[in-house]
């Protein structure tokens, strides 16, 4: 997971710009995450908008724009600013945790937790460095390396470094690249792996070893440089590809999430960290519409009393389209 989303280029940046700041002081400093919600989808409709808005009753007639933030849009397209922000970027206390949680491994609690006992800034987090759990620890120590995006030649290079390195630990692993890289971003905030292996299944005992030997083979050939979590299934850490001997540029550390899935899963999994996450809400309430219930696992039907059925069959993503009567989408195209 990336904390630092990239900027959505549009005709109404600055719309979409103050709206994702919003979104994101609701999330990290209210933790209203409705709210947060909200914001976020305004700006992804509005930044597919072809044309300049002009004022806020234009902005209305578009999906996930209420009376509220067309308000907000003719304050700012009036004025130049908006004094809700304006009063919030003022504020110590939201500035502060706004700040604290782009630390990876400081969510908004603990910001918050960190704000009263007077930490604010990124020397305040250093000073109290040995209160702070090893996942912390590890993002401010590359706190402006993960501040980076990674373009993406460079994620094209981890792919396929990744990917060697996967058949070489057992042939049958399958892997993919999903998040924003997956939906053709030009960068990405981190790199999210998705894993599986056909003896490994929602039927079969739980196999870590099958997540840890891959973890360990990309930590024998340098790759993996950090590790923030491992679990069974999840592993999150830090990589950095190595330099070759003829470039004077070296790499930057980048986080990089490793999960593995059963296979009949895979799917269901591929879709869901592909995203976008406003692409998987529309599309989980589109599922609920014919009937199913769609999550990172599993598409279940519903029955009439509401209970979900049996695991449907999926061997692709194009399945689950099919299942739900949703017009398929390429990846690039699931930006919402
Ligand atoms: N995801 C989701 N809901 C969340 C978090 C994640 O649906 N609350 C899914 C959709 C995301 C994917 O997981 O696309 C990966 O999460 P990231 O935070 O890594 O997001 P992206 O890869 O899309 O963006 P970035 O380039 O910032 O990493
Ligand atoms: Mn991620
Ligand atoms: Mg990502």
């Amino acid at each position: 997971m990336s904390k630092r989303k990239a900027p959505q280029e549009s005709l109404n940046e600055g719309i979409t710009d103050f709206l994702v700041e919003l979104a994101n002081y609701e999330k990290n400093v209210n933790r209203a995450i409705h709210k947060s919600n909200a914001y976020r989808k305004a700006a992804s409709t509005i930044s597919k908008y072809p044309t300049k808005i002009r004022n806020g009753e234009e902005a209305k007639k578009l999906d996930g724009v209420g009376a509220k933030i067309a308000e907000k849009i003719d304050e700012f397209l009036q004025t130049g600013k908006l004094r809700k922000l304006e009063k919030i970027r003022n504020d110590d206390t939201s500035s502060s945790i706004n700040f604290l949680t782009r630390v990876t491994g400081i969510g908004p609690a603990a910001a918050r937790k960190f704000f009263e006992e007077g930490v604010k800034t990124l020397e305040d987090l250093k000073k109290i460095e040995h209160k702070l759990n090893h996942h912390q620890q590890i993002g401010l120590k590359y706190f402006e390396e993960f501040e980076k995006r990674i373009p993406r030649a460079e994620m094209e290079q981890m792919e396929t470094l990744i990917v060697g390195e996967l058949k070489k630990v057992d042939t049958e692993y399958i892997g993919t690249i999903c998040g924003s890289y997956r939906r053709g971003a030009a960068s990405s905030g981190d790199i999210d792996i998705l894993l599986t292996h056909p003896d490994y299944t929602s039927q079969t005992e739980k196999q870590p070893k099958l997540l840890h030997a891959v973890v360990e083979h990309l930590e024998s050939v340098g790759f993996v440089t950090e590790t923030l979590s491992k679990g069974d299934t999840k592993f999150m850490g830090v990589c950095q590809l190595q330099q070759s001997d003829e470039d004077e540029e070296k790499f930057l550390n980048r986080r990089i999430d490793i999960r593995l899935i059963p296979k009949d899963q895979y799917y269901c999994g591929v879709l869901y960290f592909t995203g976008s996450d406003i692409f998987n809400k529309n599309m989980r309430t589109h599922a609920l519409e014919k009937g199913f219930t769609l999550n990172e696992y599993t598409l279940r039907p519903l029955g009439v009393t509401g209970i979900a059925g049996e695991p449907l069959l999926v061997d692709s993503e194009r399945d689950i389209f099919e299942y739900i009567q949703y017009k398929y989408r390429e990846p690039k195209d699931r930006s919402q």
